[in-house]
């Protein structure tokens, strides 16, 4: 606890008031939270949007609209989720939080292009919602865009997509910024390898955004000039490949999923030592395999496009890639599991995400072996065994770790406590909905119901049923915890600095946090998990 007086990061810093006081704030954890609110409210959005789907699949046939309203649904659900909710999310939230103070920065390298970031990030956000409501309805590709269907459908893809190439720049400058302030402003005496592991995470994760996004953004720019200015990139009919439209976008999309999850790794790695009380298990081997995934994760796109026609050599060169990047995810599962063992584990709401992140995540990977393999993938292709794999990546996995953190670093970020009884039955709630929804998916998938459909035969009406009730139930546990987050912020009991006994540096200082983190640069002699 501190004893002087002082000024957190939430209280009015001077010039301005009110919302103007924010919004011209480059203080990182200020930004964080920015992007934070915006990236709540895009969540509910595609959660509503989801539940609209479920509520329509509750019933083979037409049950609330029709296939042209449901295409769209789906479109618009994936594009919010995807690029606005999940690729941002753990980096430019918690990244942006806590990134430099981990590391024992006052902010970020360039703090106003952080700041210019998460405006360019509103911008293509609002471009990408204002899509659903303006033109001929909505986009009804999927968030793929694939051509020559993209190129040629009357809805309008053309502002969806021109959304998506701006937030891709957002995307770009934060990875740019975090590259530089790992390298440039760590604390003295932290060398690479004194450096906490979600720095660590967010480090490979940056050189992801900062060189695979540019191609996506060359993609969506050539989608555009083949739509405006028929130039013949995509449309065989203007002398185009549509293939080629697959492999640009997917170099891009299957690196995009290491944005999602490598983070949400990181975040697990600084939760489990914490609530065991000890020091992690392999950290080299944790920190390195983050760099591994993001190095093969290159090479594995391929594996999106088993059955768009290429040669059988390269279908079963990517199988075999494919495979391998499993190996270093499979590393931290490992490490995690043996920091665990022996461990004195304090079963706190946070560790109990951790905990689902785990177990989700091995359902989610695994199965993603079963589509990787070219020999399965070719059957599933396209069903809802695909939906079901990546909602548990994703959702289970993205999704869970962002919940986890939320709640580990809720206490330093408003220096408050939420209710912890409702946290872990909110937590119950979800954890039971989530498998509810998604469980069922894998089963209809490989009995052979296609994705992308607002109709489907009796055969699989169980099953459906079963995976909205589950949405509904999923829906309850996450209203559950944000109400609960948000009464604690405004009027919980004040949080003690270091309720879980953490030992990096966020820790070390007051709750909420003052402007620029620390009063004196802090000296590092010693690694970041010395608990025993
Ligand atoms: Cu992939």
């Amino acid at each position: 606890m501190t004893t002087i007086p002082y000024k957190s990061y939430l209280e009015p810093q001077g010039k301005y008031t009110g919302l103007l006081d924010w919004l011209t704030s480059t203080d990182h954890k200020r930004i964080g939270l920015m992007y934070m609110y915006a990236i709540g409210i895009f969540f509910i959005i595609g959660v509503l949007l989801g539940l609209l789907m479920r509520i329509e699949l509750f019933k083979p046939g037409e049950t609330i609209m029709g296939p042209q309203t449901y295409n769209g649904i789906f479109t618009v659900h994936g594009v919010i989720m995807i690029f606005m909710v999940v690729i941002p999310g753990l980096s430019a939230v918690f990244g942006n939080l806590f990134m430099p103070i981990q590391i024992g920065a006052k902010d970020v390298a360039f703090p106003k292009l952080n700041l210019l970031s998460w405006y360019i990030f509103m911008a293509g956000a609002i471009l990408a919602v204002l899509s659903q409501f303006t033109g001929n309805g909505p986009p009804d590709t999927g968030w793929t865009f694939y051509a020559p269907y993209s190129t040629q459908t009357g809805t309008n893809v053309l502002m969806a997509v021109t959304a998506a190439f701006v937030l891709g720049f957002s995307s770009i400058l934060t990875g740019l910024n975090f590259i530089v302030t790992i390298h440039r402003m760590r604390a003295p005496g932290m060398t690479w390898f004194k450096m906490p592991l979600f720095p660590w995470a967010l480090y490979s994760t940056a050189w992801i955004q900062l060189l695979a996004t540019p191609i996506v953004g060359i993609t969506l720019l050539m989608l555009i000039a083949e739509r405006v200015f028929k130039i013949g990139f995509f449309d065989p009919a203007l002398g185009g490949d549509p293939i080629l439209f697959q492999h640009l976008f997917w170099i891009y999309s299957h690196p995009a999923v290491y944005v999602m999850i490598l983070p949400a790794m990181g975040v697990i790695t600084e939760i489990i030592p914490t609530f065991c009380q000890r020091r992690i298990f392999g950290y080299k081997a944790i920190a390195l395999s983050s760099i591994a995934i993001a190095g093969v994760g290159y090479l594995v796109w391929g594996h999106h496009m088993y059955t768009s026609g290429m040669s059988f050599t390269a279908r079963w060169i990517f199988s075999f890639l494919t495979f391998i990047v499993a190996v270093p995810s499979a590393i931290k599962v490992f490490n995690w599991v043996a920091t665990m063992y022996k461990g004195s584990i304090a079963l706190k709401t946070p560790f109990l995400y951790a905990l689902a992140f785990i177990f989700l995540f091995m359902i989610g990977g695994l199965t993603g072996l079963s589509l990787g393999s070219l020999a399965t993938d070719v059957y599933v292709h396209d069903t809802a065994y695909v939906v079901a794999h990546f909602h548990y990546i994703i959702f289970g996995g993205m999704g869970f770790a962002f919940f986890a953190a939320l709640h580990y670093w809720f206490p330093k970020m408003y220096g408050k406590m939420y209710n912890q009884k409702i946290a872990d039955i909110a937590w119950l709630i979800l954890f039971f909905g989530f498998n509810m929804l998604y469980f069922p998916q894998f089963v209809l998938g490989l009995q052979g119901l296609p994705r992308r459909y607002y109709d489907y035969m009796p055969q699989f009406e169980t099953g459906e049923v079963l995976s909205t009730i589950g949405g509904f139930v999923l829906f309850i546990g996450i209203i559950m915890m944000i109400t609960n987050l948000i009464r604690a912020a405004r009027n919980g009991p004040q949080a003690p600095d270091n309720p879980w006994g953490g030992k990096t540096l966020e820790w070390t200082i007051p709750s909420p946090p003052p402007m620029e983190n620390f009063d004196t640069p802090p000296v590092v002699s010693k690694e970041p998990y010395d608990y025993e």
